[in-house]
């Protein structure tokens, strides 16, 4: 039986060999040959998959992280996990705690993250904290809390998250055989974009895999401090859960970038809704805004003629988290009514419906 990314990937990880692991059998996420966008984008010479990280236990690949981050926590004797959020982070890491027996604190921007993910973090039974500020703000409060107070931080710089997330790396590298020529993915605070890079170097250094990818990097145009090189002090994108102006891991995303001879790039609001919409018309997969931003991204250096024509390509998109979790950015406040035809139940009625 399958049972999680640290009992997989046990050797990469530093684990106790007694250490009692706190898992939910995450990992092991759809990894998918897309059938109808290449044509669409008029790539005809490369493959694109998708890696559906948003089919985790929590629907995000948070959980990766997670299960190192509160495995080693628990091994540690802590009774409790704190961490700031855009969302995802806190519906993982309040569902590990839940599987722990831990306590967990978790701070939000208020009315600014996704209602799925706020739902999640109650029902997993969290104490949540709606701060008013930015992700930024919060994180620099958790930082704060965790030294003096009796809590472990499980945000990404605690370096055990990192250890977990780039299990998303091997195994990519397991089901392709090698790894692909782009790796890409949103970045917010960049702990991803960095745990995958460490994931793709370690393969190779191990001898498993002969090339690295091009990690290929994608943020929110009103979000976009790795892009503009400064913080930005208001973040702002439909993509809340990369709304982040000051990502903690940015040196390390930095040398990704410039190692794997990638690069990161903006994509605007209107970009990442159009390519939610490609994806789920063109492919039935419904990611949330943010995991899009991969998607519109491949969109948009199709369109600019990025992608090498001469070789066939192989490009991976990380759909970073569900989009069941954010279902306001489609009907709006449970308003859809110019996406639905409401008539009554009458044969004649809805069979004229079908014949239009
Ligand atoms: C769906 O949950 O930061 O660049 O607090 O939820 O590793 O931060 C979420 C980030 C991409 C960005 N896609 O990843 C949080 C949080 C989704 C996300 C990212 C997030 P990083």
């Amino acid at each position: 039986m399958y049972n999680g990314v640290i009992k997989r990937y046990r050797q990469y990880l530093n684990i106790e060999d007694d250490s009692k692991i706190v898992t939910m059998n995450e990992g092991r996420t759809l990894f998918h040959k897309l059938v109808n966008l290449p044509s669409a984008l008029g790539l005809k010479n490369a493959d694109i998959y998708i890696k559906f990280e948003g089919l985790n236990p929590t629907g995000s690949f948070k959980d990766r992280g997670m299960t190192m981050a509160v495995t080693k926590a628990n091994e540690q004797g802590s009774g409790a996990v704190i961490c700031a959020s855009t969302g995802n982070t806190s519906a993982s890491a309040a569902a590990y705690a839940a599987v722990a027996g831990m306590k967990a604190f978790v701070l939000i921007p208020d009315r600014k993250i996704a209602l799925g993910k706020l739902a999640q973090a109650i029902v997993y039974g969290a104490k949540v904290i709606a701060v008013d500020g930015n992700f930024d703000d919060a994180l620099n409060m958790v930082i704060r809390l965790a030294k003096t107070e009796p809590v472990t931080l499980v945000n990404s710089v605690n370096p055990n998250r990192l250890q977990g997330q780039k299990t998303a790396a091997f195994e990519i590298c397991d089901d392709l055989g090698h790894a692909p020529d782009y790796l890409v993915l949103p970045v917010g605070n960049a702990g991803n974009i960095s745990a995958y890079w460490m994931g793709f170097k370690e393969y190779y250094e191990n001898g498993i895999i002969s090339a690295l990818p091009k990690m290929t990097g994608f943020q929110a145009a009103g979000a976009a401090p790795i892009v503009e090189n400064r913080i930005i002090e208001n973040p702002e994108t439909v993509a809340t859960a990369i709304r982040i102006g000051n990502p903690a891991s940015w040196d390390k995303a930095v040398r990704a970038r410039d190692e794997s001879n990638g690069s990161i790039s903006a994509v605007t609001d209107e970009e990442i809704l159009e390519a939610q919409k490609l994806l789920a018309s063109e492919e039935g997969i419904f990611a949330e805004p943010a995991s899009c931003a991969s998607i519109a991204g491949v969109v948009k250096f199709a369109k600019e003629n990025r992608f090498e024509k001469d070789k066939h390509l192989e490009i991976v998109c990380i759909l970073t988290g569900n989009g069941l979790k954010d279902t306001s950015v489609i009907i709006g406040n449970g308003d859809a009514e110019d996406k639905i035809i409401h008539a009554k139940p009458d044969f004649d009625v809805l069979s004229q419906i079908i014949r239009q």
